[in-house]
């Protein structure tokens, strides 16, 4: 008899047992990683049937396993002159294409499992960008809410302390991320500066004075907003223009996609934070917005104050497994905050309210089950590892601007993420309809990211 070909159902099965062999081989739980891994995995299985070569060389195993996690203690000084600790982190990934290269999370929910995740991630967004960049993403359990400048200084003083044993503009680059902005960033570059006496593009994201992009501010909200105008035009031949937009998130990634909304006529007429959620049918007034969480540092429950007409929905208040944000009518959609904050209620909601397309700016905001309804209902969905790739993108142009002790204009800067979220939307359609999946932009970008550094580590063998 021979041989039954092995279908789409042995290959998931298979790596469902590899998954499963992973886990028990780590002692911690590390759910957000595996939701990670286990969502690029079971999609990129057209590939992995598709070529032996994978299975043979192990990839998965390899892929899954960070090059070196690095974990130490960091010790500060508060305004108190008490001595605070808090623990570090480095999870460099993968250098197969590039320098390692990811941003830095400041927030207290960060632990290994949660960096293991987006450093992982970052493997594959960054091989989609085209450019010659690892991946890793580092940070701290450290939270900069309600610190003073003096503290958050003291603070990121200390992590480069230890830090800068391991990074270098060849070996290691980190960025920002949740948490760390401009202000951190700007710390930790004149202490690795003080250090080692050397000034290099050894940080992205940096302020403008110490060698920044133009633009890398603004990159991964425009970004976003730039991938969702090709994936609309090459779906639907639609633009966002007189489009109602729903945005959660009021920091760096959120902002930044509403400001580009603006530019590109749309309406975009929500915003959130950790306690609420703010509507404002006429549009967000996004220079009070910038000045209130930029500036001030603030709390959206200002906004209302000023905006009578705006309504405010308190976390509390909306029931549990769901969020205020997603029951808003709206054309698009751009979650902009954090892992996992658009549930399976959510999509429920979204897709309800007629909604046509989900644009990912925060990394992995949608949950499996959320992705599933997406896919099914044939919404246009825009995931984070392709989405939201427009900050490393810019990041790595702040590198190459750096080597060459050159600076190029805000335009051209702009111009050239552009064109970067174009060619990957371009990208990631063909893959998927390469593999039988078209117009699944999920399997399009899994495939794409993977495929390209898994075969430089079976071209480097071990
Ligand atoms: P910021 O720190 O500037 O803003 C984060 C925003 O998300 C804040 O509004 C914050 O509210 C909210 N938020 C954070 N954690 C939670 C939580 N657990 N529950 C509810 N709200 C939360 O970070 P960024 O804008 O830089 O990052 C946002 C997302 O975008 C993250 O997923 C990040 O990984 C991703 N990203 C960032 C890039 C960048 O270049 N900065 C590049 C690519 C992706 P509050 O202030 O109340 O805490
Ligand atoms: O998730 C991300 O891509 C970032 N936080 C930005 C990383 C970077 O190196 O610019």
């Amino acid at each position: 008899m021979p041989n039954k070909r092995p279908t789409i159902k042995d290959a998931h099965k298979r790596i469902k047992e590899e998954v499963n062999r992973l886990k028990e081989s780590h002692r911690i739980e590390h759910d957000v990683f595996y939701q990670a891994l286990e969502e690029v995995l079971l999609s990129i299985a057209p590939l992995y049937l598709a070529d032996e070569k994978y299975a043979n060389h192990n990839i998965i195993r390899r892929l899954a396993t960070p090059d070196r996690i690095i974990k130490f203690k960091v010790e500060w000084m508060n305004k108190e002159n008490k001595i605070r600790v808090n623990t570090g982190y480095r999870v460099q990934f993968n250098n197969s294409l590039g320098p390692y290269k990811g941003g830095l999370r400041f927030h207290p929910s960060v632990n290994e499992g949660v960096l293991k995740f987006l450093g992982f991630e970052q493997i594959l967004k960054n091989s989609l960008t085209g450019l010659f960049i690892g991946g890793a993403k580092g940070g701290s359990d450290f939270d900069p809410k309600g610190k003073t400048d003096f503290e958050v200084m003291n603070f990121c003083t200390s992590f480069m302390r230890e830090l800068h044993k391991y990074i270098g503009p060849r070996m290691d680059v980190p960025a920002g991320d949740i948490g760390v902005g401009a202000r951190e960033i700007g710390y930790l570059f004149a202490e690795y500066k003080r250090i080692t006496s050397t000034f290099d593009g050894v940080l992205t994201g940096k302020p403008l004075f110490f060698g920044g992009s133009l633009a890398r501010t603004e990159a991964t909200g425009y970004g976003v907003v730039y991938f969702t105008e090709a994936m609309l035009e090459m779906e639907h031949k639609e633009s966002l223009k007189g489009k109602v937009c729903t945005v959660s998130g009021a920091g760096n990634v959120a902002l930044y996609t509403i400001e580009k909304l603006y530019q590109q006529g749309a309406v975009p007429v929500t915003c959130s934070d950790s306690k609420g959620m703010v509507y404002d049918a006429r549009g967000v007034d996004l220079e009070y917005l910038k000045d209130l969480k930029f500036k001030r540092r603030g709390s959206l429950e200002e906004y209302v104050e000023k905006h009578p007409e705006s309504s405010y929905v308190p976390v509390s208040e909306y029931p549990e497994g769901g969020h205020a944000v997603w029951d808003i009518e709206c054309y698009a959609a751009f979650p902009c905050s954090t892992q996992n904050e658009l549930t399976e209620l959510d999509a429920k909601n979204l897709i309800k309210n007629g909604c046509t397309s989900v644009t990912e700016g925060a990394n992995m905001p949608s949950t499996p089950e959320a992705m599933e309804l997406f896919v099914k209902n044939k919404i246009c969905f825009g995931p984070a590892k392709a989405a939201n790739a427009g900050g490393v993108a810019v990041s790595n142009f702040e590198m190459s601007q750096n080597a060459s002790m050159l600076k190029w204009s805000f335009e051209e800067v702009d111009a050239k993420l552009k064109t970067t979220m174009y060619d990957i939307c371009q990208n990631i359609a063909s893959t998927a309809k390469e593999y039988g999946v078209e117009g699944n932009y999920i399997d399009g970008a899994n495939i794409a990211g993977f495929k390209k550094v898994a075969d430089v580590m079976i071209a480097e063998g071990i």
